[in-house]
């Protein structure tokens, strides 16, 4: 077993946070984004997206989605519980978890993608479309602020997947400059929290 990952990438960091919230070890190796391995057809044998990260089993299964991945590793090791431990709280879990990537996560990565000069020749940037997600983006924040007013978690009492997608959305955003405002906080509060954790040096 491996994972395809790349260090510099905030999706393949949430799967590396979420195995070091469980203690699990797997042997990564890094595939190089800047020379675009990623893109090759040996690569995309791997995952026809091409794009990491990727989990190798050693029956031959790739297994990529970021998500998916965590859920596997869920499924094995249920401690601790990161995507909930009933019906309800499966539920709840991963609604906040999608909110996170739906709602957070994607605009923070558009404005990346259709910004910066890394992505310029790899796809079709539309810069305006990026200027549209950091607008959605910093009103995200400010949501997501109203959210942790009641709670230390973004799915309530319990660290969970949510708060892997947000720790590394908003970590990310920082590369485009979007940042918690001072005024946020509850979110700066929660961030000081997650970020503190061993895991968030995954
Ligand atoms: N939906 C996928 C997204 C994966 C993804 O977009 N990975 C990015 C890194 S964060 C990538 O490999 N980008 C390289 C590229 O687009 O060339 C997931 O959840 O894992």
């Amino acid at each position: 077993m491996k994972i395809y990952d790349s260090k510099t990438a905030p999706n393949p960091r949430r799967v590396r946070v979420f195995l070091a919230e469980k203690g699990i070890e797997v042997p990564y190796q890094e595939v190089d984004l800047v020379s675009a391995e990623n893109r090759s057809a040996e690569f995309r044998k791997k995952n026809p997206l091409g794009v990491v990260p990727v989990l190798e089993l050693d029956d031959g299964t790739y297994i990529s989605e970021s998500v998916a991945i965590c859920r596997y590793f869920e499924e094995l090791h249920p401690e601790p519980p990161l995507m909930g431990v009933d019906a309800r709280d499966r539920a709840v879990v991963e609604m906040w978890q999608r909110r996170m990537e739906l709602e957070m996560f994607i605009p923070i990565a558009q404005v990346f993608r259709n910004s910066h000069p890394f992505f310029k020749g790899r796809i079709a940037q539309v810069p305006e479309y990026g200027e549209a997600c950091r607008k959605i983006a910093e009103q995200r924040l400010g949501w997501l602020d109203g959210v942790l007013a009641d709670r230390p978690f973004i799915a309530g009492e319990r660290y969970t997947i949510a708060d892997v997608t947000a720790l590394c959305g908003i970590d990310f955003g920082k590369v485009s400059d979007i940042r918690i405002q001072p005024e946020q906080k509850n979110l700066a509060r929660w961030y000081e929290s997650v970020k503190s954790r061993p895991s968030a040096k995954a």
